[in-house]
């Protein structure tokens, strides 16, 4: 407070000089609307502690979302192993529940900065005019990645950008504004966080409300992925145990359009491309191989994930049946003629894994029409878009 009064006061011959009157009304108006900014709550050792608490959750967010990104499209020399079994669906909980976590955070430094707006005059100086700039392309890309985040998740699809690029190359925006702001605020974060205030105006009841505020938040979403609290997860979109099977479904069999090809008694799973034998197996053709029983999650990016029992045989007999090379790369194909997740690419790792099946059982019983019937691939430590559903065929090279 102290030093925003001497700035204005030495800032006010000069300004006042080159356009008096528009100049002194400007200040008049400032001042009042500063002397408005009554809470001792707007101040450093509030930011300072909201800002490391924010700079470690975006830290995070922009690390477990590149792992999202990277699993989905790996460069060709990257290898995702398919183990631990749960690694997925610990980054992606972490990114979605964390980034609904940070809402309050967020929210609560932008208000204890925000009569900054109004500070006079703007800058010192050239160079902290800049500093001060682009604080702007930071605060808008934080508010886009939550805002953008909490619409996706919601399926509040009012955006006319396809979400996931948007949101991934704001994250890189998000990096670099946050990166030059923590560099810039460092030296005022050291200060005010190292030392003991001289005063006590309530900062820690304000942090300690802001904190339940998250912690409020974290406990009615976490149960989406954390199945033990899935009756406190009000404010998620997804729930363990609800749908069909008790496993939830993102998109049913009628809104893919494969209700009739599904139900198709001819169908046929082919196996097909770099192969030694073509293969065109019935379900009961299927059943002859080995059976097998695998306890593995659905993991929706979306960050709701679900424990499941799947029965059907293993892809990689299937393969071995077809003969094919160990490297081989492997794609497998639903009935499904359009849409994003009609083809998902099955990495050695992955393919190799004895747990990847194609499953054709579900929790106990026949595969649900929802759930990929007849026949849908899960895989152990991998998105669920890339767990296809209603497969027919696998195509390797
Ligand atoms: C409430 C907060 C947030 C929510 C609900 C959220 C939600 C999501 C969702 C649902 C995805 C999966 C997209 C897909 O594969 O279809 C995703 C991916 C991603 N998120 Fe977030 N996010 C949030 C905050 C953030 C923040 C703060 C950052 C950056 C620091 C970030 C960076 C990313 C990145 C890089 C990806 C990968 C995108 C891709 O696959 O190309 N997110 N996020
Ligand atoms: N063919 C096809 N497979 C698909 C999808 C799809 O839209 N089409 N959705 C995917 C998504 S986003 C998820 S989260 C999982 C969900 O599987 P479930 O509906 O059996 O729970 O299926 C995946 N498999
Ligand atoms: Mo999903």
């Amino acid at each position: 407070m102290v030093r925003r009064r001497a700035s204005l006061t030495r800032a006010v011959p000069a300004v006042s000089r080159a356009v008096p009157a528009v100049s002194r009304a400007v200040l008049e108006e400032v001042r009042g609307l500063q002397g408005r900014f009554t809470s001792r709550l707007h101040d450093e050792r509030v930011a300072s502690w909201l800002g490391l608490a924010l700079g470690v959750s975006f830290l995070v967010s922009f690390a477990t979302g590149l792992v999202s990104h990277f699993m989905q499209h790996p460069p060709g020399w990257m290898r995702w192993p398919s183990r631990p079994v749960n690694l997925y669906r610990f980054t992606q909980g972490i990114h979605v529940i964390g980034g609904l976590a940070t809402v309050p955070l967020l929210l609560a430094k932008l208000w204890t900065v925000y009569p900054n707006l109004l500070r006079w005059p703007p800058a010192a100086s050239a160079a902290h005019g800049v500093r001060r700039l682009l604080v702007f392309p930071l605060v808008a890309a934080a508010l886009f990645q939550l805002v953008t985040g909490i619409m996706n998740i919601a399926y509040w699809y009012a955006f006319r950008f396809y979400f996931t690029t948007a949101h991934y190359w704001t994250a890189y925006v998000l990096a670099g504004a946050l990166l030059i702001h923590v560099a810039n605020e460092w030296p005022t974060v050291r200060r005010t966080v190292m030392t003991r205030p001289q005063d006590a105006v309530g900062r820690r009841a304000f942090l300690g409300t802001v904190a339940a505020a998250s912690g409020v938040i974290t406990l009615t979403t976490v149960g989406e992925a954390y199945s033990p609290l899935a009756r406190l997860a009000v404010l998620a979109p997804r729930r363990p145990g609800l749908g069909p099977q008790g496993l939830p479904v993102n998109k049913s069999a009628a809104h893919a359009g494969v209700t009739v090809l599904a139900r198709d008694p001819g169908w046929r799973l082919t196996v097909t491309g770099r192969v030694e034998r073509e293969l065109s197996l019935s379900p009961a053709g299927l059943r002859e191989l080995p059976a097998r029983t695998v306890r593995l999650p659905i993991t929706c990016v979306e960050g709701w994930s679900a424990q499941a029992t799947w029965e059907g045989v293993r892809l990689r007999d299937v393969l071995r049946m077809a003969g094919v090379d160990d490297d081989a790369r492997v794609r497998v194909e639903s009935l499904e003629p359009g849409g994003l997740y009609r083809t998902s690419e099955v990495d050695p790792p992955h393919w190799r894994d004895p747990l990847t099946l194609l499953a054709l059982g579900l929790n106990g019983e026949q595969l649900d029409l929802d759930h990929g019937y007849p026949c849908r691939l899960i895989a152990p430590n991998r998105p669920g878009v890339m767990q296809t559903k209603w497969v027919h065929r696998v195509v390797v090279s």
